[in-house]
């Protein structure tokens, strides 16, 4: 079968594979894909909450949208400005996956400020990590809050943000072929102008501020609002990702911003882990025989499941519209690159199509896949149905992370 190799192909986990066995044994396959529904639900509804924090105008509330893939702008939006803007913590539920929560904190260092109760008062063990913004060098109220919140047992994350126009404001002092204008004025200015030497300098500057005031080895992400893909916070996706439980891990790869080919690889394998469970579900909770296929199985669900890929992966036409605004580019440009259907596309026609194509191959590596042989009866049609709606959600789930691959390509150009 076609981009079939059974040694690419992830393991079934072994206590998955356990529990399939002793299913199939007792012939009851309806309570292992019971169970797996159930375990697939509970991991839709993990809550992640987040917290923004830092000195007012630091560019919170900015932050708070730009993760969420909001304009200022939009009607959901937190509301941003020069002026001091928020006052107590505000809950913005991710527009596509509630279950994720970007807390927008009020800003520190303000008169009415007291970190002693700060965190108290921002009812601290609610959230899973914190972002520490800033758009200058870190101060005192910054440091006390990362050593109260490092006190507390949890994790934060120090952004200094606006690093656009720190760029700007140094391309001041350059000509127009990037040669430092005023030579003979005392400076430590490169003869030419590099933007890495500017972010290096700001870097290490926070890094340096941060130490003095006593936090060990601090980890500090440069970002520009306007340019998510750019600078540090790639990186800052996926330090997150990589320190976050396990089981939030999914929940926070679904809601981040498709602005890396290395959070997208992430999404894709954190995805992969799951598709086991759902072709439990799809040939055991409500399955129905497939006409002229040897295959039993919940259709309905696979359309539900594979519409949710496209959703993962900004795979819809609203999704592309949004991006394609963001990054200033006609959206026929984004959908040029795009091989598999879009969200609106899928129907239960189309996994239909997608089930033939698999089913021929697919009952040979039932024995790999599923660890036992298929034999008679049930069991056969059983371990054939598995493995065919596993390869079918398996192979339109790579199918759309390289689409989403090809789609971010586009936007960086
Ligand atoms: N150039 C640039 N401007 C930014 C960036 N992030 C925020 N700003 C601007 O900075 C100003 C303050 O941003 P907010 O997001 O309102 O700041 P805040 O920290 O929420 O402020 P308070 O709610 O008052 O504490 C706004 O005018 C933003 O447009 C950035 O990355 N680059
Ligand atoms: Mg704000």
């Amino acid at each position: 079968m076609a981009g079939l190799d059974a040694k690419e192909l992830p393991k079934i986990p072994e206590e998955d594979m356990e529990a399939l066995k002793a299913a199939v044994g007792e012939g009851n396959l309806t309570k292992a894909a019971a169970k797996a529904k159930e375990a697939l639900e509970l991991n839709d509804k993990i809550p992640l909450n987040i917290a923004v924090t830092g000195e007012s105008g630091s560019g919170k509330s900015s932050f708070v949208n730009a993760i969420r893939g909001l304009e200022d702008t939009d009607k959901d939006a937190s509301e941003t400005g020069v002026n001091e803007m928020t006052m107590k913590p505000n809950a913005y539920p991710h527009p596509t996956y509630p279950n994720v929560i970007v807390w927008d904190l009020p800003g520190i260092g303000t008169p009415e400020f007291k970190s002693d109760t700060y965190l108290k008062d921002m009812k601290f063990n609610h959230y899973d990590f914190f972002i520490i913004i800033s758009c200058t060098r870190f101060k005192s109220h910054d440091i006390q809050l990362a050593q109260e919140i490092q006190r507390q047992g949890k994790k934060f994350y120090f952004v200094r943000s606006k690093v656009d126009a720190d760029l700007t404001n140094e391309k001041r002092h350059y000509d127009e072929e990037g040669i430092l204008k005023q030579r003979d004025a005392p400076t430590k200015r490169p003869y030419h102008y590099s933007e890495s030497v500017i972010l290096d300098n700001i870097r290490e500057k926070c890094i340096e501020s941060l130490k003095r005031g006593g936090v060990a080895s601090p980890q500090v992400f440069l970002l520009s609002r306007w340019d998510l893909g750019k600078y540090d916070f790639p990186k800052l996706q996926e330090t997150l990702v990589d320190e976050l439980p396990s089981h939030k891990r999914l929940a926070l790869l679904r809601s981040l911003s498709n602005v890396s080919k290395e959070t997208l690889q992430k999404k894709k394998e954190q995805l992969q882990t799951q598709i086991y469970l759902k072709s439990l579900v799809s040939c055991g909770v409500a399955a129905l025989p497939i006409p002229g296929l040897s295959t039993v199985c919940d259709i309905a669900m696979l359309v539900t499941s594979l519409k949710e890929y496209c959703r993962d992966f900004g795979l819809s036409e609203n999704a592309l519209a949004t991006l394609a605004r963001q990054a200033n580019k006609p959206i026929e440009e984004l959908k040029a690159v795009i091989k598999s259907p879009l969200s609106e596309e899928i129907t239960k026609d189309l996994a239909f199509k997608l089930l033939t194509k698999y089913a021929t191959g697919a009952v040979k590596y039932s024995t790999y896949l599923f660890g036992f042989v298929p034999v008679v009866g049930s069991v056969v049609s059983a371990a054939g149905s598995l493995s065919t709606t596993y390869f079918m959600l398996k192979n339109f789930l790579d199918d759309v992370a390289a689409d989403a691959v090809r789609v971010l390509e586009v936007t960086m150009k």
